[in-house]
């Protein structure tokens, strides 16, 4: 083929390419290493000497004229598909919005507000203790014997042999104690866990609510008018709150109670948590003298609260994100 019948062929090849992808084609075809152009130097070697240099300059000007011409139409497609993109990628700023839903506090959220409202007004101090507890805080502060099986690997998650997801919120008491002298008076709202089986009234992750104040004299009378005023502030002024006997390492004596109204389950008494006189152990360690303060401190799950207030069954309600679940309270 002579080097003009190649160049015009090339020509009207690459002026009708439609797209950048067929252009680069026609590039490899006519101008790459192996292409079309370079091979017309192949035919170089029958040529005379004195031949050589006007059929060299010859290809040249052809490479140069293919070049240009390619260039010139790979900038026009990438324009056009650009557009094209846009058009594509365009956007009606005039287009009525999509209507937001209107979203609303979770009702564990709500209870945990409440909470924080009620004992904040009854003078306890919110304390904020971390998920990613010390086993000291969580346990041996607390006054747990060293084989004490709620230590167990059984219902706790470690991280470390030192660290490990709180099991209970009263793990804030060694913390509190450590930094602030009595009288005082704290409370924390936070998230829990425990290597449970989950079914309707345990999750391996939900909340608690621990309080506890020492001052002088302080005895379990005041720790039942506490926990009435709170009970009567959270589930209404018919609330009455029952003690019995319980055992936790962290009180002495130690108790666990009970709610009951004519307008939750007709009545019956429901558990709602632990409670007792702090441990005079905890207290001593921390250099308080126990001659003169004493302290109470309770407990109960967050989930609870809800649960008995609304007559929800399935604790796992609360974390499935369930909409038709969610909109009901509110
Ligand atoms: C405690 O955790 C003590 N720290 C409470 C306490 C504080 C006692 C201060 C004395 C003084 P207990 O293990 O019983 O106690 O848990 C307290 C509450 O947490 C239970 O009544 C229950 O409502 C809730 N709870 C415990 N385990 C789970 C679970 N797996 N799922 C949901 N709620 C739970």
């Amino acid at each position: 083929m002579t080097i003009e019948i190649l160049e015009q062929e090339a020509l009207t090849e690459i002026q009708a390419a439609s797209s950048t992808t067929a252009l680069r084609e026609l590039e490899l075809k006519y101008l790459g290493k192996n292409g079309l152009v370079s091979g017309l130097m192949k035919g170089i070697g029958t040529l005379t000497p004195e031949e050589r240099p006007a059929y060299g300059q010859k290809v040249n000007l052809c490479r140069a004229k293919v070049q240009e011409t390619h260039d010139t139409q790979l900038q026009r497609l990438k324009a056009a598909e650009r557009e094209v993109q846009f058009q594509h990628e365009r956007i009606d700023v005039t287009l009525p919005s999509r209507p937001l839903r209107r979203g609303r506090e979770h009702v564990l959220g709500m209870t945990m507000s409440k909470i924080k409202r009620v004992l904040g007004s009854m003078g306890f101090v919110y304390y904020d203790g971390p998920e990613l507890e010390d086993f000291d805080f969580n346990f041996s502060e607390l006054n747990y014997p060293p084989d004490h099986p709620a230590m167990d690997a059984q219902d706790t998650f470690y991280i470390t042999d030192e660290t490990l997801l709180r099991t209970q919120c009263t793990a804030i008491q060694g913390r509190v104690f450590g930094t602030v002298h009595p009288p005082l008076r704290y409370f924390t709202v936070g998230r829990t866990f425990r290597n449970e089986a989950v079914d309707r009234t345990h999750s391996h992750t939900f909340h608690q609510v621990d309080c506890f104040m020492v001052d002088e004299g302080i005895s379990m009378a005041h720790l039942k008018g506490t926990l009435g005023v709170f009970a009567r502030a959270m589930f209404g002024p018919e609330v009455k709150v029952r003690f019995r006997p319980d055992f936790f390492p962290f009180v002495e004596p130690g108790v666990d109670y009970a709610i009951s109204s004519p307008k939750l389950f007709g009545g019956k008494w429901v558990e709602l948590g632990g409670a007792g006189l702090i441990h005079p152990n905890i207290l001593e360690r921390h250099g308080i003298d126990t001659e003169r303060y004493t302290g109470f401190a309770f407990g109960l799950g967050v989930e609870r609260i809800p649960m008995m207030a609304y007559g929800i069954d399935d604790l796992r309600n609360f974390m499935e994100n369930d909409l038709r679940f969610l909109e009901q309270y509110s």
